[in-house]
């Protein structure tokens, strides 16, 4: 008897300190749902790119306790918190094998769902089809479609984790086209209420343009670093188009935008000084063009989808268009000096006088008449950083007015029928705010506070800038309907963490007041 008791002592102090295998309990609990090597499948992709937004006590808390409205079971009945904490911290670690998404693993993803091809071009509703507002949920990931002239939803369902970026629609507004950050594509028919296809691109998706003649979607990429086209019928895949600079440098795309009137794709790109166009209309790009009027002998680049490299001397990976698409106006989120990119020309020629961090991307554009009645083309950005909306002239590039604000925004927005532009105050103690401002004027007159200490966030207008749709960004939010004339509201329609909201008619119109 003697001996064994300190054995067994031992063998308990052992099991007592054996640290937790975080590889061993994901291949228990988690691989099913988020499959080897973390690339995600039912569930999101855990590695370190596609968490960056997820804080860890909240990833320990989703595994203890699931996520709301999602396939994911909470593990605290399974796991003690020591195992969760060490699961926890492991997802965040680099993987062992790099994780790769290529050609096959594109083709083997892509799903058609045969019950929803070649159904009447007719909507199964009586509402405006132009009019529709499409919003996207990110409390239980789920998109409401409106009616846009009466604001009542028509149909709400699930889509992938996590959409990012604005869905695209085909010109005549029948399907759109969305990416959820970790890759998924879906073609949607609007008209018919039904997914037509998916894909999955990439591991790590920043978001999808759709080519003006309906016939590709681009999808861009953080990881691996590609852009990936689409064959807009099915989703079928056409070309991968690896992002390798001129110096072999290889780098994430920040996004995807369709150039209608140049007949486009431009493409941010994150880590390199370039832009890159690529023409879907068949036009050839000559290798090492730099100007449109350059190297007329040299091979055209062979197959569809030629890439343009458009070399600069700085990084810009958050662009603003005007109307015609002839410039692009851009800044680093790291380097935010603005520049003023002549997209023909394929050179800079101007810099921007901007503060803090420009959100670009979340510019409108409108006529401003002037202190001596001269109208002036204007385009205005929130700041990311600072408390201020900076009001560009568009044809000198000069600042015509700082505007202060209650803090940083994300979103601004305005209708052609609106003499107001929207502007939110996403960061800090005053995002419950939304800034009314008059766009002749450049002043602040209202400040609307929907729901105090509440985020206020994204304004969309229906197709006539009668409502102004604002989201209340709560897990029990709301989506909140303002009179845009009067500034009165006139209802709420609860939601679940509402974010952005996508009107047909703006979107396939190329509305001034609106993203692209
Ligand atoms: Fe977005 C669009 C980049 C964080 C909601 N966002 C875009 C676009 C870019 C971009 C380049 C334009 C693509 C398009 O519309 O197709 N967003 C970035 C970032 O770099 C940033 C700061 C960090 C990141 O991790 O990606 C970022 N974005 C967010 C958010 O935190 C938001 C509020 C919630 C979310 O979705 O994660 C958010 N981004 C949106 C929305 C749009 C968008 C709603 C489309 C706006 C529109 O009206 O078209």
């Amino acid at each position: 008897m003697k001996p064994l008791a300190p054995l067994i002592l031992v063998a308990w102090a052992g099991l007592a300190h054996a640290a937790p295998d975080p590889e061993k309990l994901y291949e228990t609990h988690c691989l099913s749902c988020h499959a080897p090597n973390r690339l995600g499948g039912m569930g999101p992709t855990l590695l370190p790119e596609s968490l960056a937004r997820l804080k860890k006590p909240e990833a320990a808390k989703a595994i203890a306790e699931g996520l709301p409205a999602t396939q994911m079971p909470g593990f605290k009945a399974l796991l003690n918190p020591e195992e969760i904490q060490a699961l926890a911290a492991w997802i965040y670690s680099p993987p062992k094998l790099p994780p790769k998404w290529d050609a096959d693993d594109i083709k083997a993803s892509h799903i058609v769902h045969a019950d929803a091809v070649n159904l009447p071009a007719r909507p199964v509703f009586k509402a405006d089809p132009t009019n529709l507002t499409l919003v996207v949920e990110h409390g239980d990931h789920h998109i409401t479609v409106l009616d846009g002239d009466v604001m009542e939803p028509i149909t709400r369902f699930p889509t992938r984790y996590a959409l990012h970026g604005g869905p695209k629609f085909t010109p005549d507004g029948r399907f759109v086209y969305w990416a959820s950050r970790d890759g998924w594509i879906t073609k949607f028919d609007l008209w018919n209420l039904k997914v037509v296809a998916e894909t999955r691109v990439g591991i790590n998706t920043r978001n999808v343009a759709v080519s003006s003649d309906g016939q590709y979607v681009m999808a861009a990429n953080y990881l691996p670093h590609t852009l990936v086209a689409l064959d807009g019928k099915d989703l079928s895949l056409v070309k991968i188009i690896p992002v390798v600079a001129a110096n072999g440098k290889s780098s994430r795309v920040s996004a995807v935008y369709d150039a209608r009137p140049r007949h486009s794709f431009i493409a941010a790109l994150k880590d390199i000084p370039e832009v890159w166009e690529i023409p879907y209309d068949g036009r050839p790009v000559y290798k090492g063009l730099v100007h449109d009027h350059q190297f007329k002998e040299a091979i055209p680049e062979p197959g569809p989808l030629p890439v343009r490299q458009i070399v600069l001397g700085d990084y810009l990976d958050d662009f603003f268009f005007d109307q015609n698409y002839d410039y692009l106006l851009g800044a680093s989120r790291d380097q935010p000096k603005g520049q003023v990119i002549h997209l023909s020309a394929g050179r800079k020629i101007a810099d921007l006088d901007l503060a803090g961090m420009p959100h670009l991307g979340s510019g409108i554009t409108w006529d401003w008449k002037d202190a001596e009645g001269k109208t002036r083309r204007v385009m205005a950005s929130p700041n990311l950083k600072d408390g201020l909306i900076s009001v560009i002239d568009m044809k000198t590039w000069k600042t015509v007015k700082t505007l202060p604000t209650q803090g940083p925004g994300f979103f601004l927005r305005s209708h052609e029928a609106s003499p107001y532009a929207w502007a939110d105050v996403f960061f800090g103690k005053n995002r419950d705010v939304m800034h009314v401002i008059d766009k002749q004027s450049l002043e602040i007159v209202a400040n609307l506070k929907p729901i105090p200490g509440q985020t206020a966030t994204h304004v969309e207008f229906d197709r006539y800038g009668k409502f102004a749709l604002v989201s209340i960004w709560e897990m029990d939010g709301a989506l909140i309907v303002y009179d845009a004339k009067t500034l009165k509201e006139i209802k709420r329609l609860p939601m679940k963490r509402p974010v952005g909201k996508y009107n047909v008619w703006n979107k396939t119109r190329l509305s001034e007041g609106t993203s692209h």
